[in-house]
């Protein structure tokens, strides 16, 4: 299949998923409830709520055929949501089962700061195998979410991060704007590549680290591994030529993402938000990828009501906002206007899949009570097909001014 025959294709496969007959249908609204952060059951230990991650490499799909090994915690990309009342006790055991170094930073979370998971600031690094327990209050409201913070660039592209949400009894937002439904969606941005090389470069490196160990033939300076920055320092005052003075790699090999994912899903397999004329829906998107992204939603306008976790003293109507990395915005969708809207990013490098429209964070806003007869649709083979003797009397221009 040449290039020309495989962008028609897509075309066509976009067009076909995009039908309310298939949008609408029992089944795919039962298969879109798996695409959002499922929630992690804790154990509860005394006052505590206990719960259990781990880290480990597994294969995922971003979107159909294409297949890539990550770093999932529990399995699943994003890890799974961490939900909790604020004020609650939180223990969280956490479980390396990689061959790679990892901490866990909770991002927007109000932790002591032996807690907030930095390596060699707050805590030595998670390594092989090991366990690491991180315990706190929740504070503040409002929607959150935790990464990996050792080697973040790839780390977190390879998909170390996940939801927390801190419940308020008293939620001011509920209150202003009754809602029924919500939603979460956690957008990144992957360079398959890039993930692919430094993963293995890093499982290789790890390997002769480990040999090197067990022997007694570690050197810390070969590994750029030190202690304390002093350590590092004093290092560098010997005559030691740290990584970054040999440029191990050029500007230009830094990560180009070419995956743009919600929930680690690029279209068409990303999620749908439904939603019934009339409903109000509560949608919270975090950013966890290096890309900022320009979301606007087809058809209305919606309220704009958390930045940050945090509730806007006025909150205000747009159709277009900017997530940057590390942001989080919780927004209101009235049911007002129905059909279906497509809510993707205005960046529209961000909504293809390696390159190729459509794809990447392309989802849909669909009302599930769409009457029947604004379901149909003429499909578009019917409508190109010829009749036997038809003339066609215009022909397309295939190339202009070449
Ligand atoms: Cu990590």
């Amino acid at each position: 299949m040449n290039r020309r025959e495989f962008l028609s294709t897509g075309a066509a496969l976009s067009a076909f998923s995009l039908l309310p007959a298939t949008i609408l249908a029992e089944r795919t609204k039962q298969m879109n409830s798996t695409k959002f952060p499922q929630p992690l059951e804790p154990n509860i230990v005394g006052d505590v709520k206990e719960f259990e991650l781990y880290i480990d490499i597994i294969q995922h799909e971003f979107a159909p055929g294409m297949r890539v090994h990550i770093l999932a915690f529990n399995g699943q990309i994003p890890g799974p949501e961490l939900r909790v009342k604020q004020g609650d006790r939180v223990r969280v055991k956490f479980k390396n089962k990689t061959e790679l170094n990892h901490t866990i930073h909770w991002h927007g979370l109000h932790v002591p700061w032996r807690m907030d998971g930095v390596p060699y600031v707050t805590q030595m690094p998670v390594m092989p195998g090991e366990e690491f327990v991180y315990e706190f209050t929740a504070e503040p409201y409002g929607t959150h979410f935790y990464h990996c913070h050792w080697g973040t660039l790839l780390h977190m592209q390879s998909g170390m991060f996940g939801s927390f949400i801190i419940e308020n009894d008293d939620d001011p937002i509920q209150k202003q704007f009754p809602y029924e439904r919500e939603y979460t969606l956690v957008y990144s941005a992957h360079d398959s590549n890039f993930i692919r090389r430094e993963l293995n470069g890093m499982l290789e490196r790890m390997k002769e680290r480990m040999y090197l160990m067990q022997n007694g033939r570690f050197d810390k300076e070969r590994f750029a591994l030190f202690d304390s920055k002093q350590e590092l320092l004093d290092a560098i005052d010997r005559g030691y030529q740290p990584p970054y003075s040999l440029s191990r790699r050029a500007p230009s090999e830094l990560p180009m993402p070419n995956w743009f994912t919600v929930n680690g899903k690029s279209y068409p397999s990303t999620p749908n938000l439904y939603i019934r004329e009339g409903e109000t829906i509560r949608v919270r998107l975090i950013n966890a990828g290096t890309e900022e992204h320009f979301l606007h939603l087809h058809g209305h306008d919606f309220w704009l009501v958390c930045d940050d976790g945090l509730p806007v003293p006025q909150p205000w109507q747009q159709n277009t906002l900017r997530l940057s990395p590390g942001k989080t915005l919780d927004i209101i969708i009235e049911g007002k206007n129905r059909g279906l809207w497509t809510f993707h990013d205005h960046d529209t490098r961000r909504v293809t899949n390696n390159g190729l429209y459509p794809g990447g964070n392309l989802l849909v806003l669909a009302y599930e009570d769409l009457p029947d007869e604004e379901r149909m649709v003429r499909p578009m083979k019917m409508k190109m097909a010829m009749q036997p003797g038809q003339k066609m009397n215009m022909l397309p221009k295939v190339a202009l001014d070449e």
